[in-house]
């Protein structure tokens, strides 16, 4: 592969700067690198592999010269400016929900759908971090044994809201410990000891049928990453006072029955996957142990027992790198 012009849109973001970061520990083959940010951050540097690169204002010719676009600065931006960039020839990997389900752009997890690159026009995209976590271990007990239905519920963590609502979560811990008044912007209620069964903020449930738009990405992101409209999703997502990792509880019912070690053993082959899974010894899968990791663990696998071909598991990873910058720069390697 030969050495690739990179440009960085939203590089000052949470998501934006655990992709240069990821960029930097893949060793990826950047001949040169772009900072593109807002109007907002201007005047502020970025650093990669030690040299500090000024951002400079993301604009429609921004593209010229660059073979690889890594977007992360929100649906509205990328709308608006992924064609340019496209045009200009340009691969544009894109971190928001804004072209997910245009069937002219492939949606990849590369341990799922890595062949689907094959057919992009200029746009990919990266899915949502949910269901990211989820296909990567549905896809291999799919190949074994058929998923039929899954039943999800989600424990997300803060930081898929950007770093203002990471704030927001400290300021409510601090006044509800303190006595003071928790100060709600990102989120409609206080986010310290608390669960919200509301994700994103006030576009949730704009879909009028009471489920939320993260709720249906996964039902309906899940079927195009696996190439399978007959896998049925239905999930509750909620928000909780964790600074970084998504956590999910999956039940998963097959059409041909698997034991629990069989699961195990299945998993454990499988790519990106890590089981973690030892009751005996207390062991499974963490929030705050998969901090920092790109891959998926999984753990609590059992028989459910009130099914004759379902499984109960429990799934983590890292919102911000398999969620989203580390999925994003396996796509880029991939291009
Ligand atoms: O679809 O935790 O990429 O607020 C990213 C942020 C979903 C919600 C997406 C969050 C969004 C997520």
């Amino acid at each position: 592969m030969s050495d690739k012009v990179v440009a960085v849109a939203g590089a000052t973001g949470l998501v934006g700067s655990q992709i240069l970061r990821t960029l930097e520990e893949r060793n990826f083959p950047v001949k040169n690198i772009k900072m593109l940010a807002s109007e907002r951050s201007k005047g502020k540097t970025m650093t990669f592999k030690g040299e500090e690169i000024p951002c400079e204002v993301l604009g429609e010719d921004s593209f010229k010269g660059v073979d690889i676009a890594l977007f992360s600065c929100g649906g509205g931006t990328s709308k608006k400016f992924a064609p340019h960039a496209a045009k200009d020839g340009c691969v544009v990997v894109d971190n928001s929900s804004a072209w997910r389900m245009d069937p002219k752009v492939p949606l990849i997890v590369p341990e799922v759908n890595p062949h689907d690159v094959e057919w992009n026009e200029g746009i990919i995209a990266n899915p949502n971090c949910s269901t990211i976590q989820m296909v990567v271990v549905l896809q291999p007990l799919h190949k074994a044994a058929k998923v039929k239905r899954v039943v999800v519920s989600t424990y997300q963590a803060v930081s898929g809201a950007g770093v203002s609502a990471l704030e927001e979560m400290e300021q409510h811990t601090r006044a509800m410990l303190d006595g003071g008044e928790p100060v709600c912007n990102n989120f409609p209620y206080p986010i310290a000891f608390n669960c919200i069964p509301q994700i994103p903020g006030s576009d949730a449930f704009e879909d009028g049928n009471g489920y939320t738009s993260e709720e249906m990405k996964m039902v309906n992101e899940t079927k195009k990453i696996m190439g399978d409209d007959s896998v049925l999703v239905t999930a509750t997502t909620v928000r909780v006072p964790v600074h970084t990792g998504h956590s999910e509880s999956v039940n998963v019912e097959t059409e041909e029955k698997l034991t629990a070690d069989q699961a195990r053993e299945i998993l454990a082959a499988a790519p990106g996957v890590i089981v973690k899974d030892d009751p005996a010894k207390q062991l499974y899968p963490m929030a705050l142990d998969c901090h920092g990791k790109g891959d998926t663990f999984v753990g609590r696998i059992r028989e459910d027992v009130s099914h004759p071909s379902a499984l109960d598991m429990w799934i983590v990873s890292d919102n911000l790198l398999k969620g989203a910058a580390y999925n994003a720069v396996q796509i880029a390697e991939l291009l």
